[in-house]
């Protein structure tokens, strides 16, 4: 709990100092920010960057081989992904409800006349899809291709679960391999409060307010969403499917949700919300390995409920009033470009063209937008890690019920002989 409030402590005072020297001292804030706050961030950043790739990789091997049965896996994975489609198509539904209701698009003015975006060719869902299966694992590992590792450590679990004790030399090395990543998590944690500080101060310190001024409401429609798709989706999912007091995971959650927000980057969080989910939430480390690194790389409600507000906020600028059926296309579509998004910083806007050009929606607007993205992007990451580690607990917990329920029936039927 101790790093938990450390961790809180400097996101506010981060973002207090970069408010203060945003208004008051410009010209002192760049140099903070070249010589403290933003060595302090990149330091923080890069140390656990360096963790995510081995971590994944060691602790999947390891889960998956501990997983033993490939049909358990399968299961999983068919819970895991179920999960996934279903919570981010809420959350889009979240977002578009609440965009009709409050309609940022029509308050304030906005010029799209001057706006320019040139749209980065997003990669089709069928090319992210075949694109899971390494030609070259190294070749992944060195371009930190999470669903190329994902997809290997797989393989190499199941190889180490069929092989048994002939690869026990492996399996040991693995499992200390694993070990050494746990380890050195814990250590880089120990920077956290000072490196979570100089990102937020930053970013804080560089943000325009009068951005923020303008994209008032546009932004306030973002959070209530965020905010809403965290304690009615993900609480509601935790009581039915755990009976746990979703408030507890939240809490212990914490620590993740902090430096997701200080990084907006999912992957480089992994290293702590994998450690929370399986020391402070009791997550196998064979489901906690396994859905955690996925939902990184594939599940982002948070980034879903973004590209469905703009979508909606750019289509009230435009004038266009969007059918029943276009809207459920931006659902559809966002849900795919949400699996694609990369999980790094403001990856989401990229994969809102996709979006807006599915509706035959300015790709421009987004220019209207970029400018408090990377603020939204802090919140938004902070959803969608929780969601993941959420579906972690929930597959973990009811996993925990079948086996109980099979016990149960085996000592009956035994009881019956
Ligand atoms: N920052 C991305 C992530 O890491 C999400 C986004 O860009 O929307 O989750």
């Amino acid at each position: 709990m101790k790093l938990t409030k450390q961790i809180i402590f400097a996101l506010i005072f981060g973002a207090i100092v970069g408010l203060v020297m945003n208004l008051y001292g410009e010209n002192l804030f760049g140099y903070a920010d070249q010589f403290v706050f933003t060595p302090l961030g990149t330091i923080f950043l890069n140390l656990i960057k360096m963790l995510v790739v081995p971590l994944v990789f060691f602790s999947l091997v390891l889960g998956t081989a501990g997983l033993g049965d490939p049909k358990k896996l399968g299961r999983i994975g068919l819970k895991t992904i179920s999960f996934f489609l279903i919570t981010t198509s809420i959350a889009i539904i979240f977002g578009i409800g609440l965009a009709y209701m409050l309609k940022p698009g029509t308050v304030g003015e906005f010029d799209l006349a001057n706006a320019e975006f040139s749209a980065q060719e997003a990669p089709s869902m069928i090319d992210t899809l075949l694109n899971m299966i390494p030609t070259n694992p190294f070749q992944s590992f060195v371009e930190g291709n999470m669903l190329q590792i994902i997809v290997f450590s797989i393989f190499i679990g199941l190889a180490l679960s069929y092989l048994g004790g002939k690869t026990k030399v492996v399996y040991r090395f693995v499992e200390q391999g694993n070990e050494i990543m746990m380890f050195l998590v814990n250590l880089v944690m120990k920077f956290a409060p000072l490196g979570t500080f100089g990102l937020i101060a930053s970013a804080i310190g560089k943000q325009g307010f009068d951005a923020m001024r303008a994209m008032g409401l546009y932004m306030i429609v973002i959070v209530l969403t965020l905010i809403l798709h965290l304690f009615i989706t993900y609480g509601t999912s935790i009581f039915l499917f755990t009976k746990q007091n979703p408030l507890n995971v939240f809490k212990a959650l914490l620590p993740a949700m902090g430096v997701a927000f200080s990084t907006s980057s999912s992957s480089a969080t992994l290293p702590v919300s994998m450690n929370v989910a399986q020391n402070k939430l009791n997550v196998p480390k064979s489901i906690s390995s396994f859905v955690q690194p996925l939902g990184a790389t594939i599940n982002m409600d948070g980034t879903a409920i973004m590209q469905g507000v703009a979508t909606i906020f750019i289509a009230q600028i435009v004038g266009s009033d969007l059918s029943m059926g276009q809207l459920l296309a931006v659902v559809l579509t966002a849900v795919l470009a949400s699996v694609g998004t990369a999980s790094v910083p403001s990856a989401g806007l990229i994969m809102l063209a996709m979006v807006l050009q599915t509706v035959n929606l300015p790709v421009e607007g987004i220019a209207l937008i970029i400018g408090i993205d990377r603020i939204l992007d802090m919140a938004r990451t902070a959803v969608n890690v929780t969601g993941d580690a959420v579906c972690a607990v929930i597959v973990s917990e009811t996993e925990k019920a079948r086996e109980e329920r099979l016990n149960k029936k085996y000592n009956d039927d035994l009881y019956e002989q």
